[in-house]
């Protein structure tokens, strides 16, 4: 089953590739970063992207760094009191072997923290990931409208 739901991602990634933009280093594989173009004067910008790990052994996304940003989070959405809050994941974000987690709105998300020069639509927006066991990884963050739900490739 595992191996299966595998196989059909494997071939949703490999027929996307040619309208997204899709990055791999080592066992992870990052499929269309993008983030959302940022209102006048903000400055935290959220990112996401969906990571397979196609390895055989759990690695965890522990950093992000980006030229735009002072400094990048790796944040999570939590329920309080009816409230929705972040955080940043402790330990980092763990993609298990032959599993994809999606970073999404209302999700798990990488945070572009103190941001110089807000994103403008269109953009690319360039990050290095830096995942525990794979290494570094540079990949441009493409940048939606202001308050997109998805990326642009991810629309039917
Ligand atoms: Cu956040």
């Amino acid at each position: 089953m595992r191996i299966a739901t595998l196989a059909a991602a494997l071939v949703i990634a490999v027929t996307s590739a040619a309208i997204a933009h899709d990055y791999r280093i080592g066992s992870i594989e990052i499929e269309a970063p993008w983030t959302r173009a940022m209102p006048p004067g903000a400055k935290v910008g959220g990112g996401f992207m969906v990571i397979t790990n196609t390895g055989n052994e759990a690695d965890r996304l522990i950093a992000l760094t980006s030229p735009r940003a002072a400094r990048g989070e790796i944040h999570e959405m939590t329920m309080q009191e009816g409230i929705m809050k972040m955080r940043e994941v402790a330990g980092g974000l763990e993609i298990a072997p032959g599993e994809s987690v999606e970073l999404k709105p209302g999700g798990y998300h990488v945070m572009f923290m103190d941001v110089t020069e807000g994103f403008r639509e269109g953009e690319r927006i360039p990050a290095t990931l830096m995942f525990e066991k794979a290494g570094e990884i540079t990949v441009e963050f493409v940048a939606t409208g202001v308050g997109a739900k998805q990326a642009p490739a991810h629309m039917h």
